[in-house]
């Protein structure tokens, strides 16, 4: 009946202390937990999707105080390098006796290893994009209805961006007046191809707004149509909560930033799609005269003009 382990561990006694290593594991998708505050003592649970406890017949302590599995040990230490000074790297990334990739860190006093075991042979667990941004360019498009939010998700996003390595001169900024006319924008971006991926971030409140559903159904179909349309990723970064509060707790508090979930997804995606391009065969393109025929190259086909 077990369902979760957690290891209590004091880092200081201020919040802000703690603040290095909560920067750490929340750039690495660990999730807030429960929060408690009590007589100057403060708890803040960071969660992964699964975990155990490794017990230990050995002649000297572990160099770490947690171990943990990551899907790629190389992106990872990627992302964490740029968190340097605020976390040391203890040991660099390397390939262990054991067949994994390792490295360890140090935050707030807090050392931990982050670790990928090798893929057996024949083993393919598929494709999927990096949380590497570098050279690849964005476009955020941020509503100013409940600015006050908005903007919390538009820092939580660019946060992201850089903590994957997108320099500011890679970054564009649209604002626009609601959640409504997010797609509009999104599009006419999208169209430029000059972006790897565009970012909506929005915040539509049930209730605040009469037509709540009118428009949270129409920035929700018109974004993921502007991302079938022109083939360029979008991040759907746009809250539609019942209330102020649970917008509150999803810009920043209790639930995350959906913006920086926003950023690390438009990421992955702009990765995943130069990947899946790059993997796929190019059927041979014929150069074709604006105006000009354009022809069949199937066997038997005839020329037909346009
Ligand atoms: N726009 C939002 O982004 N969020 C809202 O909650 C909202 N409300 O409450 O109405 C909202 N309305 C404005 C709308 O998006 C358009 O900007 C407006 O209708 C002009 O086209």
């Amino acid at each position: 009946m077990i369902r979760a382990i957690v290891f209590p561990r004091v880092l200081g006694r201020s919040l802000e202390e703690l603040q290095p290593a909560l920067n750490l594991l929340r750039a690495l998708g660990f999730a807030p937990g429960n929060e408690w505050h009590e007589g100057g003592n403060h708890g803040i649970e960071m969660l992964a999707p699964s975990g155990g406890l490794e017990l230990l017949a050995a002649s000297a302590a572990p160099s770490v105080d947690a171990m943990v599995e990551v899907s790629d040990a190389d992106a990872t230490y990627e992302i964490v390098k740029r968190l340097s000074p605020s976390v040391n790297i203890l040991r660099e990334i390397s390939d262990t006796p054991y067949g994994a990739r390792l490295f360890e860190v140090e935050a707030s006093g807090l050392r931990i290893g982050f670790l990928t075991y090798a893929r057996k042979p024949g083993e393919d667990s598929g494709q999927e994009g990096k949380l590497d941004a570098s050279g690849k360019r964005f476009a955020l498009v941020v509503s100013r209805f409940n600015s006050f939010i908005t903007e919390r998700l538009l820092d939580g996003a660019l946060q992201a961006l850089r903590q994957c390595g997108t320099s500011a001169s890679d970054v564009t900024i649209v604002h626009v007046p609601g959640a409504f006319e997010i797609p509009a924008a999104a599009r006419q971006l999208a169209e430029t191809k000059r972006y790897d991926a565009i970012i909506c971030l929005g915040c539509v409140i049930r209730g605040d707004t009469f037509h709540y559903e009118v428009i949270a159904n129409e920035v929700t179909r018109g974004v993921g149509q502007s991302a079938q349309e022109t083939g360029v990723p979008h991040a759907f970064g746009v809250l539609t909560c019942d209330t102020l509060q649970q917008a509150i707790d999803r810009a920043g508090l209790k639930a995350g930033n959906k913006g920086f979930e926003a950023g690390l997804a438009a990421v992955e995606m702009a990765s995943l799609r130069q990947q899946v391009a790059a993997n796929s065969p190019q059927e041979p393109q014929e150069r074709r005269l604006p105006g000009s025929p354009k022809t069949h190259k199937a066997a038997g086909a005839t020329e037909e003009a346009q």
